[in-house]
């Protein structure tokens, strides 16, 4: 007689287990989606959110009005009289920008701060009676304002004579590094420019060597090369990154120095096992260095460049030069502070904030805490859209509809993908009203697509993901009004 009694007893507690089960399973936050490798490091995170870097050339091409210096020039031309560097980095403050990287030794091999491995610096210059340093006095500057400091030490050195004699020069280079990041501290961006000179082809550079040191004075550093290892040359001057641009590359496909990589690193790889993001260089002048008889580029330019270099994915390194004086110049300083303005006026305001965000699905559900408004708030990383990942038909979008039947005016399309988890996304489309206006592939940390033709005034918006590496992970969405490109249509 105890026989069914216990099966019955055995029964109700299976169940209570498994109603237990189900009710903690439904209880369960949903957990955050696996990553897509490769993924970036802390330090190229921070490196990406810096979206616009300054870039310092100065040194004694700034008195010979030179881009090239031979190396042949007297350390005596170098003579600064109203060097005030918290000049600059009053106006690298005004301009929102957070790291400057000045050029510590370029091609002339002239050197800004007091090598005890050469004559050829500050020492034997007028300036300060040989008594100065340049780069402690930036380094100051830029640490009092809260703004951090990068260096470039060109390989290129035309002046000494180890150069060429392959294991003495790259001893004396590496002798210079370690001074310079034994020196100062905290150097988040180190720059390295393969230029060589023309008819010494075969010097090599030890750069695993270089490399290598760096990393071990200062672990949190960035180091900037064509092939990284951790931020990459995009290839060209002007400032523009292809429009497909990944972060993603296959580093053992690079050497630093070849002009046979140029196309490859424009756009990166989606195949890349190597996190190795783009930096876009350009002048806000023709030239590196400062000459009397140019000026700064127009507005209109630097805004195309803002598009095609933050708005594809990169960062932007503006280089604004400081004159013979020793400061920049009021038109140059000028330009910048109307750059910023004119980008904090594009983006202040955020139609899609005042609009209805409809997403295909959730992960999680509604509770699940990866919903639609994670694409509106202020954090650009690790707050994200995920969309459920057994979607079989994989459909994949976002919809931006006007309130109360109203029309989306806006001229600029703004969409981030989570990083953090990796750079998945690879194809894309946008719809305005039904008609589809953008086929797009790679977003990247920033994707910014500026619209041809007039302003539009939509009811609704569609963005619908067609192909990526693993579900769309979206932190941010925007639309936006640029009255600046506006303006260069005539109203109707
Ligand atoms: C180049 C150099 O040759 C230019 O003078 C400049 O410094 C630029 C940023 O890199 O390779």
């Amino acid at each position: 007689m105890t026989r069914p009694c216990f099966t019955f007893f055995l029964f109700i507690t299976i169940l209570l287990q498994l109603n237990k089960f189900s009710i903690s399973l439904l209880e369960q936050v949903p957990s955050p989606p696996l990553p897509i490798l490769p993924l970036p490091t802390y330090s190229q995170l921070k490196w990406q959110q810096r979206e616009i870097i300054m870039f310092l050339h100065f040194g004694v091409n700034t008195f010979s009005n030179s881009e090239w210096g031979t190396g042949h020039e007297s350390p005596s031309i170098f003579n600064p009289i109203g060097l005030n560097t918290t000049q600059w980095a009053h106006v690298a403050e005004e301009a929102g920008i957070s790291l400057m990287i000045l050029t510590a030794k370029h091609h002339d091999g002239f050197c800004l701060w007091p090598s005890k491995y050469t004559k050829h610096s500050v020492i034997s210059s007028t300036w300060q009676n040989g008594k100065g340093d340049v780069v402690q006095e930036f380094v100051n500057a830029a640490t009092d304002k809260g703004i951090d400091v990068g260096i470039y030490l060109s390989p290129w050195d035309r002046h000494d004579s180890r150069y060429g004699h392959d294991l003495l020069y790259n001893e004396y280079y590496l002798a210079q590094l370690q001074e310079l990041l034994k020196k100062y501290e905290n150097v988040r961006e180190i720059w390295f420019d393969g230029a060589k000179d023309p008819s010494a082809q075969n010097v090599s550079y030890y750069f695993t060597d270089w490399f290598g040191m760096v990393k071990e004075l200062q672990s949190s550093i960035n180091i900037f090369s064509d092939a990284g290892p951790d931020v990459r040359w995009v290839g060209d001057e002007d400032g523009a990154a292809g429009d497909t641009c990944w972060s993603t590359i296959n580093r053992t496909s690079l050497s630093i120095g070849s002009p046979n990589i140029t196309s490859y690193i424009n756009t990166g790889d989606p195949r890349g096992t190597d996190w190795l993001p783009a930096e876009c260089d350009v002048s806000i002048r023709p030239g590196w260095f400062w000459h009397k008889s140019e000026s700064p580029k127009k507005l209109s330019e630097l805004l195309d460049i803002y598009y095609k270099s933050v708005g594809r994915n990169c960062v932007l390194l503006l280089n604004v030069p400081p004159n013979t004086t020793g400061l920049i110049s009021e038109n140059d300083a000028h330009r910048l502070k109307e750059f910023r303005s004119a980008i904090n006026t594009i983006f202040y305001q955020n139609i899609a904030e005042s609009s209805y965000v409809k997403v295909s699905s959730q992960r999680g559900g509604k509770e699940g805490g990866f919903g639609p408004e994670n694409m509106l708030d202020s954090d650009h990383l690790w707050s994200y859209w995920a969309p459920k990942e057994d979607n079989k038909e994989n459909d994949h979008w976002i919809e931006i509809w006007g309130k109360d039947d109203g029309r989306l005016r806006f001229n600029v399309i703004r969409i981030q993908e989570a990083i953090g988890l990796g750079q998945r996304i690879q194809r894309y489309e946008i719809y305005v009203d039904g008609k589809g206006i953008i086929k797009g592939t790679t977003i990247g940390y920033k994707r910014l697509h500026r619209l041809d033709g007039d302003v539009v005034h939509a009811h609704f918006v569609r963005i619908k993901f067609i192909e990526a590496k693993g579900v769309p992970l979206i932190s941010s969405i925007g639309l936006h009004f640029d009255p600046f490109w506006h303006s260069r249509f005539t109203p109707t």
